[in-house]
């Protein structure tokens, strides 16, 4: 399951700058792309409303085998998500579009970093496509 956190529906009509200009729509067709590529099926889901991450996230147990996460301003404020994340227990790797390290004190700490394998952060869209690879390659070795 790739879930995006709130306000990246906005991707590719503000702040092409920071984010890119590629739309969330053109994230989910490479997303879904490079799924193929590594025989893995994949679903995706945006949502500005914490609740509906935390269900998307039970949802995802016994549905999906790992959730690939971009939070986005959650990842620095949501103990309900990373508790949702500890809860079901699946493999989880969190991305972020811009380098979260080299922005305002505050985006420096994730409550979602501790519970995941791994962040991949900095590299805009090769980040989800990074963050995939690392996510199947993990699962790969896991069966
Ligand atoms: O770099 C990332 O991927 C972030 O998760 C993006 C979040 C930010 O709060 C995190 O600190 C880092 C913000 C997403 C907002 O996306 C927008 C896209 C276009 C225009 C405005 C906002």
């Amino acid at each position: 399951m790739v879930l995006h956190g709130p306000n990246l529906n906005l991707l590719g009509q503000r702040e092409p700058e920071i984010y890119g200009s590629l739309t969330l729509g053109d994230i989910n067709s490479l997303l879904t792309q490079e799924a193929k590529k590594h025989g893995v099926e994949i679903f995706c889901l945006q949502s500005n409303h914490e609740g509906n991450l935390v269900d998307a996230i039970h949802q995802a147990f016994g549905s999906y085998q790992g959730i690939l996460i971009n939070a986005g301003a959650y990842t620095h404020t949501s103990v309900a998500i990373r508790d949702a994340l500890t809860g079901v227990n699946l493999p989880t790797v969190e991305v972020h579009l811009s380098n979260v390290y080299r922005r305002e004190e505050f985006r420096h700490h994730s409550y979602i970093a501790p519970v995941a394998i791994g962040q991949i952060s900095g590299f805009g869209v090769q980040s989800y496509i990074l963050g995939l690879q690392a996510l199947v390659n993990h699962l790969k070795n896991l069966s």
